[in-house]
């Protein structure tokens, strides 16, 4: 098949599953057309079956905002005819589905049909999406999707929650790469950052307030008092100059290290004992699948999607949101003994394999077959 991916190129999770996603279905003898704003960051070697068009969006005085849902349609509209693409997958709904919807309708006027395949992430329902000033469009563009799927059984009963869904919402769970990603690192270099004594903590994320970084530092606070321990905070958002404060605060600004947007989020997860997410919700948690796959156990709140992800008690712990105390009692209860710590390590990776990126691709691929058919026999 030929595949127009349309998705957000940074480092937010959404961006990374449609990255691995468009590279397995490469391999596996697909034809694949990334079209965004930029090169996505988890996207190299592009090849005669790997393509990215970059959406140009001119600027020109009189628009306050610029247009580019407009600029994006116009583009799937060229690349669909330039490459005959067959199909288009769109990750994240705002504004992604609206966008491929026109290009959908423009493409249509011109007996060119095409069906469009959206997958909901989790912030474009649960925090963004269903704000007044977007709902209707994400509805809209939701409803006329030719198929729809997200990322975990908690993500889709809250979009019927928020929204008015008239179309079967399939659960396809995030994934992961377990043979690409365990052949990666053969030395973990674990004594350029700590010392064999300490244990190493990791969060990586965005730092929006989501994400609750304020909690993650109170938690290490709370870890390092029993003892000897370092956090590598990776990622950046609005909320890094108040954890880095915070830090501050707490006089522990020795034992924590922020990295910001790193490429080497698997380096940094290959020498750490114990991975925090405390979000005030996740649809998923890609972030700590990876740091499973890592054999590293994960502390973190009990919301969303997180319960599917992480077994309360043996991959990790699950706690309220904002529970620092019993996460970090939890903490210590899998950090304090290097036997429990062993185990909760092989467990993590014993439960990150379940979500090989082999078991998982069939189902996107079936999805779209499935949705070529019923626009072929429907003659639209
Ligand atoms: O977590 C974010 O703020 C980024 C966001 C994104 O769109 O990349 O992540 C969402 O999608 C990921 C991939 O499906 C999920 O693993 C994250 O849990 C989800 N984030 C939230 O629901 C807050």
């Amino acid at each position: 098949m030929k595949i127009g991916i349309v998705c957000y190129p940074t480092f937010g999770g959404s961006g990374v599953v449609a990255t691995e996603l468009g590279i397995s279905l490469s391999h596996l003898g697909h034809e694949i057309h990334f079209i965004t704003y930029k090169q996505p960051v988890r996207l190299s070697g592009l090849n005669q079956k790997v393509h990215f068009h970059e959406v140009f969006v001119p600027k020109y005085p009189l628009f306050h905002y610029q247009p580019y849902e407009l600029a994006l349609s116009s583009k799937l509209v060229d690349m669909v005819k330039l490459h005959d693409i067959e199909l288009l997958h769109v990750h994240y709904a705002i504004p992604h589905a609206y966008a491929a919807y026109m290009a959908k309708q423009m493409l249509a006027s011109e007996n060119i049909h095409i069906p469009i395949v959206t997958t909901l992430h989790g912030t474009d329902i649960t925090l963004v999406g269903n704000h007044p000033f977007y709902k209707p469009a994400v509805e809209f563009s939701i409803n006329h999707s030719d198929a729809v799927t997200c990322v975990s059984q908690s993500l889709k009963e809250d979009t019927h929650e928020l929204f008015s869904i008239n179309k079967n919402i399939q659960v396809i769970p995030n994934f992961i790469d377990v043979n690409n990603h365990r052949s990666q690192f053969s030395d973990c270099d674990r004594g350029s950052i700590a010392l064999e004594s300490e244990r190493i903590i990791a969060h990586v994320s965005n730092f929006r307030p989501v994400k609750r970084v304020g909690d993650v530092i109170q938690i290490f606070y709370r870890i390092q008092q029993s003892l000897s321990a370092k956090l590598m905070m990776i990622g950046d958002g609005p909320d890094r100059a108040f954890a880095e404060d915070l830090c501050q605060k707490l006089g522990i600004t020795d034992q924590v290290i922020f990295f910001g947007n790193s490429n080497e989020v698997n380096r940094v997860l290959c020498f750490s004992d114990l991975f925090l997410l405390p979000s005030k919700t996740e649809s998923f948690g890609l972030a700590a699948l990876e740091a499973m796959l890592s054999e590293t156990p994960v502390i973190a709140s009990d919301q969303g999607g997180i319960p599917e992800v992480v077994e309360h008690g043996f991959s990790g712990f699950l706690a309220p949101v904002g529970d620092v105390d019993t996460m970090s009692q939890d903490a210590l209860k899998i950090l304090s003994d290097d036997s429990v710590l062993k185990q909760f390590k092989a467990n993590a990776l014993k439960a990150a394999q379940k979500f090989d990126i082999d078991r998982v691709v069939p189902f996107y691929e079936e999805a779209y077959k499935n949705a070529i058919q019923q626009i072929s026999q429907s003659g639209r």
